[in-house]
């Protein structure tokens, strides 16, 4: 047995995964993700001999480090373990588990704390972008208690306002890979589109459901055709987005929308790719909600835009919604986004693999 690798345990945003120290953890990748393979118990349906909560939404690492980088405080790598295959990537970002990096990073001393509030500015190296947290630090420590409330979470926590700067075509190269608003994919109207995340971006309506079906009604044998639809959709978009063959990858990220029900922008129901989101990812939100602003797009058809260069997009999801606070200059170009987070340290130990 093993003698054990420092690692926080955490909830960021709708997310919980291991955070660690990069310093910690083996130099070598594939040692590095051996390791990260038995510390989630991975692959088995149930990992049931690990950390990992048998979710790809549960089953996350956030490798963290001191930045280099000029005017950046600390570098984030995040990681998905597969549940129930031997695969570990860092092919996309995650910007729910981007909540924790700040508080952790603080924690662990990499970041001193400013006063009541500390910002953290985090490159993600998924991708090569900057994300801009501000942690609640009173008395000069780090504080998960507070009042701010998300959906897909219980109760209220310490907020975390989450700031992202030129996202687009982070891991597509252009935020419209294909150069159009529309492209037609195995005969259905989608968005090939990448504001942080790479999304496809149908209207529900175009595969036959109301977009409003909850996650179990989507995993449901029932919708097995609708899921094999969309996965015909996917295998066939990922070389168009600059993401070669994608079939082992967990992007892009496949989106159903509908008119908004509960007073939001937009209504969204979204595969990760293979199970039914129970939220929605932070990144992924920016990228629907981004599509929505796009003429003639699916999205566009089923969204309510509010007006103005600051725009509040409610993006609706089956536990509730994600508000987006997009930035639009004069050629209605998103340039920044802003979103509500919380997270919670939930144990600081030792992990064995
Ligand atoms: O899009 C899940 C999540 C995510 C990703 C996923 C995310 C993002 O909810 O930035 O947060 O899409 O696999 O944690």
């Amino acid at each position: 047995m093993s003698k054990g690798v420092p690692c926080m345990w955490m909830r960021g945003g709708t997310s919980k995964g291991g955070y660690f120290l990069k310093s910690d953890l083996p130099a070598d990748t594939a040692e590095r993700d051996k390791f990260l393979l038995g510390v989630m118990g991975s692959p088995d349906p149930r990992q049931i001999d690990g950390m990992g909560g048998a979710d790809p939404l549960t089953s996350k690492v956030a490798v963290v480090s001191k930045s280099e980088r000029e005017g950046i405080d600390v570098d984030y790598l995040f990681l998905q373990v597969f549940v129930d295959q031997a695969i570990v990537t860092d092919a996309q970002n995650c910007g729910n588990i981007l909540a924790g990096v700040g508080p952790f990073a603080i924690e662990r001393g990499l970041v001193a704390a400013t006063g009541d509030e500390t910002r953290v500015a985090i490159f993600m190296e998924n991708t090569g972008q900057v994300a801009v947290a501000t942690v609640q630090t009173p008395g000069g420590v780090v504080t998960y208690s507070g009042d701010a409330a998300i959906d897909g979470v219980p109760g209220s926590h310490a907020p975390i306002p989450t700031e992202f700067r030129d996202t687009a075509g982070s891991s597509c190269g252009a935020l419209l890979p294909t150069g159009n608003a529309v492209d037609i994919v195995e005969g259905v109207a989608c968005t090939l589109i990448d504001n942080g995340m790479p999304c496809i971006v149908m209207k529900a309506e175009d595969l036959g459901v109301t977009g409003y079906e909850n996650r179990e009604e989507l995993e449901s044998e029932a919708l097995a055709p609708l899921r094999a639809r969309i996965e015909a959709v996917r295998l066939a978009a990922g070389p168009l987005m600059n993401l070669g063959d994608v079939t082992s990858k967990s992007v892009p990220k496949m989106f159903l929308v509908a008119p908004p029900r509960n007073g939001g922008a937009i209504c969204t129901r979204s595969f990760i790719p293979h199970r039914a989101h129970a939220t929605i990812g932070v990144l992924a939100a920016v990228s629907v909600a981004t599509a929505a602003l796009l003429e003639g797009s699916p999205a566009a058809e089923v969204a309510q835009i509010p007006e103005g260069r600051r725009k509040t997009l409610s993006v609706e999801h089956p536990t509730g919604e994600m508000s987006c606070v997009l930035e639009v200059n004069e050629a209605g170009k998103v340039v920044t986004a802003a979103l509500l987070r919380t997270a919670r340290k939930l144990m600081d130990g030792v992990v064995f693999e």
